[in-house]
Protein backbone atom coordinates (compact mmCIF):
# COMPACT_ATOMS: atom_id res chain seq x y z
CA UNK A 1 0.00 0.00 0.00
CA UNK A 2 1.95 3.38 -1.07
CA UNK A 3 1.92 5.68 1.82
CA UNK A 4 2.14 9.54 0.55
CA UNK A 5 2.95 12.54 2.98
CA UNK A 6 -0.11 15.64 2.37
CA UNK A 7 0.66 18.64 3.74
CA UNK A 8 -2.35 20.05 5.13
CA UNK A 9 -1.74 24.12 5.05
CA UNK A 10 -3.90 26.26 7.06
CA UNK A 11 -5.68 29.43 5.69
CA UNK A 12 -5.11 32.49 7.55
CA UNK A 13 -8.54 33.81 9.17
CA UNK A 14 -10.47 36.73 7.79
CA UNK A 15 -9.21 38.52 11.17
CA UNK A 16 -5.28 38.11 11.05
CA UNK A 17 -3.52 40.53 13.37
CA UNK A 18 -1.14 41.14 14.98
CA UNK A 19 -1.17 41.49 18.50
CA UNK A 20 1.43 40.44 20.67
CA UNK A 21 0.27 37.46 22.17
CA UNK A 22 2.72 35.04 22.59
CA UNK A 23 5.66 35.41 24.73
CA UNK A 24 9.00 34.19 23.70
CA UNK A 25 8.20 34.36 20.15
CA UNK A 26 9.91 37.47 19.50
CA UNK A 27 8.63 38.44 15.42
CA UNK A 28 5.40 38.14 17.31
CA UNK A 29 6.23 40.38 20.35
CA UNK A 30 8.26 42.79 17.98
CA UNK A 31 4.99 43.20 15.62
CA UNK A 32 2.41 43.90 17.75
CA UNK A 33 1.07 47.48 16.92
CA UNK A 34 1.61 46.33 13.04
CA UNK A 35 -1.34 46.50 10.70
CA UNK A 36 -2.26 43.25 9.19
CA UNK A 37 -3.48 42.20 5.74
CA UNK A 38 -5.62 38.77 6.26
CA UNK A 39 -6.09 38.80 2.20
CA UNK A 40 -2.81 38.91 1.91
CA UNK A 41 -1.49 36.56 4.13
CA UNK A 42 -4.29 34.20 3.28
CA UNK A 43 -3.33 35.01 -0.66
CA UNK A 44 0.06 34.02 0.14
CA UNK A 45 -0.47 30.77 2.13
CA UNK A 46 -2.50 29.65 -1.42
CA UNK A 47 0.28 30.92 -3.47
CA UNK A 48 2.49 28.64 -1.73
CA UNK A 49 0.15 25.40 -1.56
CA UNK A 50 -0.32 25.78 -5.26
CA UNK A 51 3.12 26.19 -6.58
CA UNK A 52 4.11 23.57 -4.16
CA UNK A 53 1.18 20.75 -5.72
CA UNK A 54 2.39 21.74 -9.35
CA UNK A 55 5.57 20.34 -8.39
CA UNK A 56 3.41 17.35 -7.65
CA UNK A 57 3.43 17.43 -3.83
CA UNK A 58 0.41 16.73 -2.63
CA UNK A 59 -1.77 19.35 -1.03
CA UNK A 60 -4.79 19.54 1.32
CA UNK A 61 -6.27 22.62 3.06
CA UNK A 62 -7.39 23.18 6.65
CA UNK A 63 -9.69 25.97 7.21
CA UNK A 64 -9.87 29.35 9.65
CA UNK A 65 -11.38 28.96 12.99
CA UNK A 66 -14.32 31.42 13.75
CA UNK A 67 -13.02 34.85 14.71
CA UNK A 68 -13.65 36.91 17.38
CA UNK A 69 -15.16 34.16 19.04
CA UNK A 70 -17.83 35.04 21.19
CA UNK A 71 -18.50 31.98 23.03
CA UNK A 72 -15.24 32.94 24.88
CA UNK A 73 -16.28 36.33 25.15
CA UNK A 74 -18.78 35.02 27.02
CA UNK A 75 -17.16 32.56 28.90
CA UNK A 76 -14.86 35.07 30.79
CA UNK A 77 -18.49 37.56 31.28
CA UNK A 78 -19.39 40.24 28.38
CA UNK A 79 -23.08 39.65 27.78
CA UNK A 80 -25.24 41.17 25.33
CA UNK A 81 -28.27 41.19 23.88
CA UNK A 82 -26.75 39.64 20.79
CA UNK A 83 -22.64 38.71 19.39
CA UNK A 84 -22.42 42.38 18.16
CA UNK A 85 -23.12 43.37 21.96
CA UNK A 86 -21.14 41.14 23.35
CA UNK A 87 -17.81 42.35 20.98
CA UNK A 88 -18.71 45.79 22.23
CA UNK A 89 -18.51 44.99 26.02
CA UNK A 90 -15.36 43.11 25.24
CA UNK A 91 -13.50 46.20 23.17
CA UNK A 92 -14.94 49.08 26.39
CA UNK A 93 -13.82 46.81 29.05
CA UNK A 94 -10.82 44.42 27.60
CA UNK A 95 -9.53 44.90 23.68
CA UNK A 96 -6.69 42.37 25.03
CA UNK A 97 -9.04 39.91 25.14
CA UNK A 98 -11.18 40.28 22.32
CA UNK A 99 -7.27 40.70 20.47
CA UNK A 100 -7.13 36.91 21.89
CA UNK A 101 -10.23 35.77 21.18
CA UNK A 102 -10.18 37.35 17.30
CA UNK A 103 -6.66 35.91 16.63
CA UNK A 104 -6.42 33.80 13.37
CA UNK A 105 -3.70 31.71 14.65
CA UNK A 106 -4.51 28.00 13.66
CA UNK A 107 -3.56 29.00 10.28
CA UNK A 108 -0.09 27.80 12.11
CA UNK A 109 -1.35 24.22 11.11
CA UNK A 110 2.15 22.47 12.98
CA UNK A 111 0.50 22.95 16.12
CA UNK A 112 -2.68 21.37 14.93
CA UNK A 113 -2.09 17.94 16.03
CA UNK A 114 0.08 15.07 16.28
CA UNK A 115 -0.31 12.77 13.73
CA UNK A 116 1.45 8.98 13.68
CA UNK A 117 0.89 7.00 10.57
CA UNK A 118 -0.88 3.80 10.42
CA UNK A 119 2.31 1.64 9.83
CA UNK A 120 3.92 2.83 13.41
CA UNK A 121 0.51 2.52 15.49
CA UNK A 122 -0.28 -0.89 17.26
CA UNK A 123 -3.64 -1.14 15.63
CA UNK A 124 -2.84 0.05 12.30
CA UNK A 125 -5.25 3.34 12.48
CA UNK A 126 -3.78 6.35 12.10
CA UNK A 127 -4.18 8.45 15.09
CA UNK A 128 -4.24 12.17 15.74
CA UNK A 129 -4.25 13.98 19.07
CA UNK A 130 -5.14 17.64 18.54
CA UNK A 131 -2.90 20.18 20.69
CA UNK A 132 -4.30 21.66 23.29
CA UNK A 133 -1.93 24.86 23.35
CA UNK A 134 -2.32 25.47 26.93
CA UNK A 135 0.80 27.66 26.57
CA UNK A 136 -1.02 30.86 25.36
CA UNK A 137 -4.96 31.53 25.97
CA UNK A 138 -5.45 32.61 22.39
CA UNK A 139 -4.24 29.45 21.04
CA UNK A 140 -5.91 27.94 23.39
CA UNK A 141 -9.31 28.46 21.78
CA UNK A 142 -8.01 25.85 19.20
CA UNK A 143 -8.16 22.38 20.70
CA UNK A 144 -12.21 21.91 20.07
CA UNK A 145 -12.77 23.24 16.95
CA UNK A 146 -9.53 21.55 15.60
CA UNK A 147 -10.77 17.98 17.44
CA UNK A 148 -14.36 19.14 15.59
CA UNK A 149 -12.71 19.78 11.96
CA UNK A 150 -10.28 16.79 12.01
CA UNK A 151 -13.34 14.60 13.20
CA UNK A 152 -15.03 15.81 10.64
CA UNK A 153 -12.44 14.95 7.70
CA UNK A 154 -11.07 12.00 9.39
CA UNK A 155 -14.59 10.60 10.42
CA UNK A 156 -13.87 6.73 9.23
CA UNK A 157 -13.46 4.97 12.42
CA UNK A 158 -11.95 2.14 10.71
CA UNK A 159 -8.79 3.63 9.47
CA UNK A 160 -8.76 7.15 12.17
CA UNK A 161 -8.60 7.85 15.19
CA UNK A 162 -8.93 11.48 16.26
CA UNK A 163 -8.20 11.40 20.17
CA UNK A 164 -9.26 14.34 22.47
CA UNK A 165 -6.90 16.71 23.14
CA UNK A 166 -4.45 16.22 26.08
CA UNK A 167 -5.49 16.89 29.91
CA UNK A 168 -5.57 20.91 29.57
CA UNK A 169 -3.32 21.55 32.39
CA UNK A 170 0.66 23.10 32.13
CA UNK A 171 2.00 19.89 33.02
CA UNK A 172 0.58 18.41 30.07
CA UNK A 173 1.38 21.06 27.26
CA UNK A 174 1.07 20.12 24.30
CA UNK A 175 1.64 22.01 21.05
CA UNK A 176 1.37 19.62 17.89
CA UNK A 177 3.58 18.67 15.00
CA UNK A 178 5.75 21.28 15.92
CA UNK A 179 7.45 19.31 17.92
CA UNK A 180 7.81 15.86 16.33
CA UNK A 181 9.03 14.91 13.43
CA UNK A 182 8.79 11.59 11.31
CA UNK A 183 11.69 9.95 10.51
CA UNK A 184 11.31 6.75 7.73
CA UNK A 185 13.81 4.59 5.72
CA UNK A 186 11.32 3.78 2.93
CA UNK A 187 8.29 5.09 2.16
CA UNK A 188 6.06 1.84 3.62
CA UNK A 189 8.59 1.41 6.20
CA UNK A 190 6.93 1.88 9.63
CA UNK A 191 8.61 5.33 10.86
CA UNK A 192 10.67 6.63 13.97
CA UNK A 193 9.16 9.17 15.97
CA UNK A 194 11.18 11.55 17.61
CA UNK A 195 9.10 13.80 20.29
CA UNK A 196 11.23 16.89 21.16
CA UNK A 197 9.92 18.64 24.70
CA UNK A 198 10.92 22.12 26.04
CA UNK A 199 10.58 20.54 29.81
CA UNK A 200 9.72 18.20 31.86
CA UNK A 201 6.82 18.78 34.20
CA UNK A 202 7.38 16.66 37.04
CA UNK A 203 11.45 15.97 36.60
CA UNK A 204 12.71 19.48 38.23
CA UNK A 205 16.15 18.25 38.32
CA UNK A 206 16.49 18.95 34.44
CA UNK A 207 16.95 21.97 32.91
CA UNK A 208 14.61 24.74 31.90
CA UNK A 209 14.74 27.89 30.01
CA UNK A 210 14.73 30.92 32.43
CA UNK A 211 13.43 33.45 30.36
CA UNK A 212 10.26 32.15 28.01
CA UNK A 213 7.81 29.10 28.25
CA UNK A 214 8.64 25.75 27.42
CA UNK A 215 5.31 25.08 25.67
CA UNK A 216 5.61 21.27 25.36
CA UNK A 217 6.18 18.84 28.09
CA UNK A 218 7.75 15.34 28.04
CA UNK A 219 4.83 13.93 30.01
CA UNK A 220 2.63 15.18 27.20
CA UNK A 221 4.80 13.60 24.37
CA UNK A 222 5.06 10.57 25.96
CA UNK A 223 1.16 10.52 26.66
CA UNK A 224 1.20 11.26 22.99
CA UNK A 225 3.40 8.21 21.95
CA UNK A 226 1.43 5.93 24.77
CA UNK A 227 -2.28 6.64 23.27
CA UNK A 228 -1.04 6.06 19.48
CA UNK A 229 0.38 2.76 20.11
CA UNK A 230 3.90 3.88 19.24
CA UNK A 231 6.61 0.65 19.37
CA UNK A 232 9.00 2.27 22.36
CA UNK A 233 11.76 0.81 20.05
CA UNK A 234 10.92 3.23 17.60
CA UNK A 235 10.15 6.26 19.76
CA UNK A 236 13.17 8.98 20.76
CA UNK A 237 12.46 11.94 22.75
CA UNK A 238 14.91 14.87 23.05
CA UNK A 239 14.93 18.18 25.39
CA UNK A 240 15.26 21.10 23.50
CA UNK A 241 18.16 23.37 24.67
CA UNK A 242 16.92 25.81 27.17
CA UNK A 243 19.53 28.63 25.79
CA UNK A 244 17.58 27.95 22.42
CA UNK A 245 14.00 28.42 23.92
CA UNK A 246 15.58 31.50 25.55
CA UNK A 247 16.88 32.93 22.37
CA UNK A 248 13.93 32.90 20.78
CA UNK A 249 12.77 28.90 19.86
CA UNK A 250 9.66 28.53 21.03
CA UNK A 251 9.24 25.19 19.18
CA UNK A 252 11.54 23.16 18.18
CA UNK A 253 10.39 23.90 13.98
CA UNK A 254 11.89 26.96 15.16
CA UNK A 255 15.12 25.14 14.87
CA UNK A 256 14.85 21.51 13.27
CA UNK A 257 13.29 20.04 10.62
CA UNK A 258 13.40 16.01 9.50
CA UNK A 259 12.02 13.95 6.35
CA UNK A 260 13.14 10.77 5.55
CA UNK A 261 16.14 9.61 6.84
CA UNK A 262 17.17 13.26 7.15
CA UNK A 263 17.13 15.66 9.80
CA UNK A 264 18.22 19.39 9.64
CA UNK A 265 19.06 21.19 12.32
CA UNK A 266 21.44 23.80 14.26
CA UNK A 267 23.76 22.76 16.41
CA UNK A 268 22.46 24.41 19.28
CA UNK A 269 18.78 22.24 19.06
CA UNK A 270 18.87 19.88 21.42
CA UNK A 271 20.32 18.86 25.01
CA UNK A 272 23.21 16.29 24.76
CA UNK A 273 22.67 16.69 21.19
CA UNK A 274 25.53 14.24 20.17
CA UNK A 275 24.13 11.82 22.17
CA UNK A 276 20.61 12.43 20.59
CA UNK A 277 21.59 12.29 17.14
CA UNK A 278 23.23 8.91 17.99
CA UNK A 279 20.18 7.59 19.26
CA UNK A 280 18.48 8.48 15.76
CA UNK A 281 21.29 6.61 14.29
CA UNK A 282 20.74 3.97 15.97
CA UNK A 283 16.87 4.03 15.60
CA UNK A 284 16.93 5.01 11.91
CA UNK A 285 19.38 3.41 10.75
CA UNK A 286 22.81 3.48 8.50
CA UNK A 287 21.05 5.85 6.13
CA UNK A 288 20.40 8.78 8.96
CA UNK A 289 22.06 11.90 8.09
CA UNK A 290 22.38 15.07 10.44
CA UNK A 291 23.00 18.21 8.64
CA UNK A 292 23.91 20.31 11.01
CA UNK A 293 24.37 23.99 10.78
CA UNK A 294 26.93 25.39 12.91
CA UNK A 295 26.42 28.74 15.09
CA UNK A 296 29.68 30.31 13.15
CA UNK A 297 27.84 30.06 9.91
CA UNK A 298 24.51 30.55 11.32
CA UNK A 299 24.22 32.21 14.52
CA UNK A 300 21.15 31.39 16.70
CA UNK A 301 19.31 34.70 16.42
CA UNK A 302 19.65 35.13 12.69
CA UNK A 303 18.20 31.46 12.19
CA UNK A 304 15.63 32.43 14.82
CA UNK A 305 15.40 35.76 12.49
CA UNK A 306 15.25 34.29 9.01
CA UNK A 307 13.32 31.06 10.19
CA UNK A 308 15.77 28.69 8.20
CA UNK A 309 14.77 25.84 10.24
CA UNK A 310 11.32 26.88 9.84
CA UNK A 311 11.21 25.23 6.12
CA UNK A 312 9.37 22.18 4.40
CA UNK A 313 11.86 19.31 3.64
CA UNK A 314 10.15 17.72 0.25
CA UNK A 315 11.31 14.43 -0.94
CA UNK A 316 12.29 13.99 -4.67
CA UNK A 317 13.08 10.72 -7.00
CA UNK A 318 16.49 11.19 -7.00
CA UNK A 319 16.76 10.61 -2.97
CA UNK A 320 17.35 14.22 -2.30
CA UNK A 321 15.62 17.10 -0.59
CA UNK A 322 13.69 20.24 -1.71
CA UNK A 323 13.87 22.71 1.25
CA UNK A 324 10.78 25.10 0.70
CA UNK A 325 12.17 27.92 2.64
CA UNK A 326 10.97 31.92 3.98
CA UNK A 327 12.29 34.65 1.54
CA UNK A 328 14.35 36.25 4.08
CA UNK A 329 16.50 33.11 4.25
CA UNK A 330 17.36 34.45 0.35
CA UNK A 331 17.79 38.11 1.98
CA UNK A 332 19.90 37.64 4.69
CA UNK A 333 23.67 36.87 3.89
CA UNK A 334 24.11 34.20 6.05
CA UNK A 335 21.73 32.38 5.51
CA UNK A 336 21.71 32.50 1.99
CA UNK A 337 25.49 32.31 1.81
CA UNK A 338 25.08 28.59 3.78
CA UNK A 339 22.26 27.56 1.63
CA UNK A 340 23.96 28.03 -1.91
CA UNK A 341 27.01 26.12 -0.79
CA UNK A 342 24.86 23.68 1.15
CA UNK A 343 23.33 23.54 -2.80
CA UNK A 344 26.46 23.29 -4.65
CA UNK A 345 28.16 21.03 -2.62
CA UNK A 346 26.20 18.12 -3.54
CA UNK A 347 24.54 16.58 -0.37
CA UNK A 348 21.00 15.65 1.06
CA UNK A 349 19.72 19.80 -0.15
CA UNK A 350 19.24 19.77 -3.82
CA UNK A 351 17.21 22.87 -4.35
CA UNK A 352 15.99 25.91 -2.29
CA UNK A 353 12.75 27.69 -3.06
CA UNK A 354 11.83 30.63 -0.99
CA UNK A 355 8.38 32.10 0.02
CA UNK A 356 7.09 35.56 0.51
CA UNK A 357 5.31 34.92 3.62
CA UNK A 358 5.66 37.79 5.51
CA UNK A 359 1.89 38.30 6.81
CA UNK A 360 2.73 35.05 8.57
CA UNK A 361 6.46 35.30 9.36
CA UNK A 362 5.38 38.78 11.52
CA UNK A 363 4.01 36.44 13.93
CA UNK A 364 6.08 33.94 13.72
CA UNK A 365 5.13 31.57 11.23
CA UNK A 366 7.11 30.05 8.81
CA UNK A 367 6.49 27.61 5.81
CA UNK A 368 6.54 24.73 8.40
CA UNK A 369 4.48 26.05 10.71
CA UNK A 370 1.79 26.85 8.09
CA UNK A 371 1.33 22.79 7.70
CA UNK A 372 0.59 19.58 9.31
CA UNK A 373 1.94 16.83 7.75
CA UNK A 374 -0.57 13.50 7.51
CA UNK A 375 0.93 10.61 5.49
CA UNK A 376 -1.27 8.42 4.52
CA UNK A 377 -2.28 5.38 2.56
CA UNK A 378 -4.06 5.66 -0.97
CA UNK A 379 -7.33 3.69 0.92
CA UNK A 380 -6.67 6.22 4.00
CA UNK A 381 -7.11 8.75 1.36
CA UNK A 382 -9.89 7.48 -0.56
CA UNK A 383 -12.05 7.02 2.84
CA UNK A 384 -11.44 11.26 3.52
CA UNK A 385 -15.20 12.53 2.33
CA UNK A 386 -14.47 16.83 3.00
CA UNK A 387 -13.37 18.24 -0.55
CA UNK A 388 -10.12 19.32 1.53
CA UNK A 389 -7.30 17.89 -1.30
CA UNK A 390 -5.32 20.93 -3.46
CA UNK A 391 -5.91 21.38 -6.70
CA UNK A 392 -5.95 24.28 -9.40
CA UNK A 393 -9.85 24.42 -9.12
CA UNK A 394 -9.76 24.35 -5.62
CA UNK A 395 -7.10 26.91 -5.28
CA UNK A 396 -8.59 28.99 -7.92
CA UNK A 397 -12.08 28.91 -6.01
CA UNK A 398 -10.06 29.72 -2.52
CA UNK A 399 -8.52 32.63 -4.02
CA UNK A 400 -12.11 34.29 -5.21
CA UNK A 401 -13.34 33.27 -1.97
CA UNK A 402 -10.65 35.26 -0.37
CA UNK A 403 -10.93 37.98 -2.72
CA UNK A 404 -14.69 37.90 -2.39
CA UNK A 405 -14.53 38.25 1.83
CA UNK A 406 -11.27 39.34 3.07
CA UNK A 407 -10.09 42.88 3.95
CA UNK A 408 -6.64 43.90 3.14
CA UNK A 409 -6.29 46.11 6.59
CA UNK A 410 -7.03 45.20 10.44
CA UNK A 411 -5.24 47.22 13.22
CA UNK A 412 -6.67 46.94 16.61
CA UNK A 413 -9.34 49.10 16.61
CA UNK A 414 -11.19 47.29 13.36
CA UNK A 415 -11.49 44.22 16.07
CA UNK A 416 -14.52 45.80 17.71
CA UNK A 417 -16.04 46.54 14.13
CA UNK A 418 -19.15 44.38 14.28
CA UNK A 419 -19.23 43.85 10.41
CA UNK A 420 -15.95 41.99 10.77
CA UNK A 421 -17.99 39.71 12.71
CA UNK A 422 -20.77 39.10 10.41
CA UNK A 423 -18.28 39.20 7.29
CA UNK A 424 -16.25 36.44 8.80
CA UNK A 425 -19.11 34.48 9.63
CA UNK A 426 -20.33 35.01 6.59
CA UNK A 427 -16.83 33.58 4.67
CA UNK A 428 -16.47 30.74 7.05
CA UNK A 429 -20.10 29.48 6.47
CA UNK A 430 -19.38 29.65 2.38
CA UNK A 431 -16.17 28.03 3.21
CA UNK A 432 -17.68 25.15 4.58
CA UNK A 433 -19.73 24.07 1.14
CA UNK A 434 -16.80 25.21 -0.57
CA UNK A 435 -14.67 22.08 1.76
CA UNK A 436 -18.01 19.59 2.16
CA UNK A 437 -17.19 20.03 5.75
CA UNK A 438 -20.40 20.04 7.36
CA UNK A 439 -21.25 22.76 10.56
CA UNK A 440 -18.11 22.33 12.02
CA UNK A 441 -18.10 26.43 13.75
CA UNK A 442 -20.21 26.95 16.89
CA UNK A 443 -22.06 29.86 14.89
CA UNK A 444 -23.36 27.42 12.46
CA UNK A 445 -24.32 25.10 15.42
CA UNK A 446 -26.18 27.42 17.44
CA UNK A 447 -28.34 29.26 15.33
CA UNK A 448 -29.32 26.67 13.19
O1 LIG B 1 2.03 30.16 18.81
N1 LIG B 1 2.06 33.11 16.95
C1 LIG B 1 2.14 31.67 16.97
C2 LIG B 1 3.10 31.19 15.92
C3 LIG B 1 3.10 29.71 15.80
C4 LIG B 1 4.15 29.22 14.88
N2 LIG B 1 4.07 27.81 14.77
C5 LIG B 1 5.11 26.96 14.72
N3 LIG B 1 6.33 27.32 15.04
N4 LIG B 1 4.87 25.73 14.41
C6 LIG B 1 2.57 31.17 18.34
O2 LIG B 1 3.49 31.77 18.93
C7 LIG B 1 1.12 35.29 17.53
C8 LIG B 1 -0.26 35.92 17.62
C9 LIG B 1 -0.21 37.40 17.85
O3 LIG B 1 0.66 37.85 18.60
O4 LIG B 1 -1.09 38.13 17.33
C10 LIG B 1 1.08 33.76 17.60
O5 LIG B 1 0.22 33.20 18.23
Amino acid sequence: MALAEINFDGIPGPTHNYAGLAHGNLAAERNATHAADPRGAALQGIAKMRALAARGYAQAVLPPHERPFVPALRALGFAGTDDHAVVAAAARAAPTLLAACSSAAAMWTANAATVSPSPDTADGRVHFTPANLVSHFHRSLEAPVTTRILRAIFGDPVRFVVHAPLPAAPQFGDEGAANHTRFATAADAPGIEFFVHGASAYDTSAPRPARYPARQTLEASAAIARRHGLAPARTVHAQQLPAAIDAGVFHNDVIAVGSGTLLFCHEHAFVDQAAVLAQLGDAVGDAFTALVVPAHAVPLDVAVSTYLFNSQLLARADGRFTLVAPLECREHPATARYLDDAVASGGPLAEVLTFDLRQSMRNGGGPACLRLRVTLTDDERAAVGARVFGDDALFAALEAWVRRHYRDRIVAADLADPALLDESRRALDELTVLLGLGAVYDFQRDHR
